[in-house]
């Protein structure tokens, strides 16, 4: 028994020690989900913030695009529902309106493989510090996706948070931050207090008695005239609670609806994917040692001008074309750049094989390339543009961007979106 103490004190001793070696960690969940589903979940375009820096209260708006991938992994249910908000640590910020395709919901909404999406988050401040925040679509049974994001900071304004609403009911103008709070810790504290009194009572009893009795089969006859009569007050006491408070809270309230679950099934179309250029893909091949991950895609301008390749996005990542920043710049010099072999437009009606290579320790940090998996794929959607902005036209502000791309180019410029997917292949000998 001895010893048996001693490994348990050795091991708790252990653990604590393990547990208490912190490491700085900045992720936050950006990459909790399979490489796999991430990849090949949803692509994400011109996601843009319209603030990096703002006070409490102060309201900022995150719009852009997502696609559900046809590559989605069909291993997993297919998604029907999800919902839109942001991943950012805690409630940093209040979410006051949810735009999908034009239309404002409040719930779940149905979302179809192939289809894209137009979003607008308004996010309104609530406390002081510096976020890094994502737009994230939570799809039911996977889990959330998210993407491509910017650190937004957040400082003192003039009051402390406050979100006012007026009651259609009453027209009364009340604060959701601490609207009924008074009441929530009340009755927090009122069966907090019953809960303990019960507890008290029967702690009081000498408890490893009665356990040995009840052992030995003294079951009922434990429970005296008095504990029976205890418990029934106990019991009227809490129906008294429920039942009155039920009842007081109706009286003074204004007339009240449940929770509303309604969900969007039938939203309205956003423009369709542009598709001026036709791709098949050859190859998708990861270099460990370098990090390097090549893609080789057959690509085939459908369209009548020219088109210029400008980046492979996936997940919240996103490769720009080196060069392509002649003609759409990255004044920040941010974004990750790949290299496109052979260089240059593709022509209409060319057929050319290209050839990408992104190298950055980005994919095994961030576990988009992960030896762990028994599947190893890799998918994102290559973006086509126009070889110039028209001229005149100035691009978005830098600010408007986000942390992991140049200024995107604006969507009226895209010609073309190509999903890519492959099976990996790997040299694990450079
Ligand atoms: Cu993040």
């Amino acid at each position: 028994m001895a010893s048996f103490a001693r490994i348990w004190i050795a091991a708790v001793l252990g653990l604590s020690l393990l547990i208490g070696t912190p490491t700085s960690l900045s992720a936050h969940g950006e990459h909790n989900l399979e490489p796999f589903v991430r990849m090949r979940g949803l692509a994400f375009f011109n996601v843009s913030f319209s603030h990096d820096r703002l006070k409490v209260n102060e309201t900022m708006t995150i719009s852009g695009k997502f696609r559900m991938m046809e590559s989605w992994p069909r291993i997993l249910p297919e998604p029907e529902l999800s919902w839109i908000g942001v991943l950012v640590p805690g409630p940093k910020l209040a979410t006051k309106e949810r735009w999908i395709n034009g239309r404002f919901i409040q719930n779940a909404f149905h979302i179809e493989i192939g289809r894209l999406y137009d979003f607008r988050l308004v996010l309104q401040a609530r406390q002081p510090g510096r976020y890094h925040v994502h737009p994230m679509i939570n799809l039911a049974g996977t889990g959330g996706l998210v993407g491509p994001a910017k650190w937004i900071e957040v400082e003192p304004g003039d009051g402390p948070p406050s979100y006012q609403v007026t009651l259609s009911a009453t027209g009364e103008t009340i604060d959701l931050e601490h609207f009924g709070f008074g009441r929530i810790v009340g009755w927090h504290l009122a069966f907090g207090l019953l809960g303990v009194a019960w507890l008290v009572y029967w702690a009081a009893k000498p408890l490893l008695v009665r356990y040995m009795l009840l052992l030995e089969g003294v079951d009922e006859e434990q429970f005296s005239r008095r504990d029976k009569r205890v418990a029934g007050v106990f019991g009227a006491v809490l129906a008294a609670v429920l039942i009155g408070g039920l009842w007081i809270t109706n009286a003074n309230m204004p007339p009240t609806i449940p929770h509303q679950t309604p969900r969007e099934w039938n939203l309205p179309d956003s423009q369709p994917l542009p598709q001026a250029v036709r791709t098949t893909i050859m190859e998708m091949r990861y270099q460990p040692t370098s990090r390097a991950l090549r893609v080789q895609v057959e690509v085939t301008n459908l369209a009548e001008s020219p088109v210029l390749l400008r980046k492979f996005t996936t997940s919240y990542l996103s490769f720009v074309n080196r060069d392509s920043l002649g003609a759409y710049p990255d004044p920040e010099g941010t974004a990750l750049l790949m290299d496109v072999q052979p260089s240059g437009l593709i022509q209409p009606g060319q057929t050319s094989v290209l050839t990408l290579s992104m190298q950055d320790s980005v994919w095994d940090r961030d576990r988009f390339i992960a030896f762990d998996q028994p599947q190893l794929s890799a998918a994102g959607t290559l973006v086509f543009v126009e070889p110039q902005p028209p001229a005149g036209q100035t691009l978005p502000l830098i600010m408007h961007s986000n942390d992991r791309e140049a200024p995107g180019v604006p969507w009226e410029l895209v010609r073309s979106a190509n999903e890519v997917y492959a099976n990996l292949q790997v040299d694990f000998t450079p």
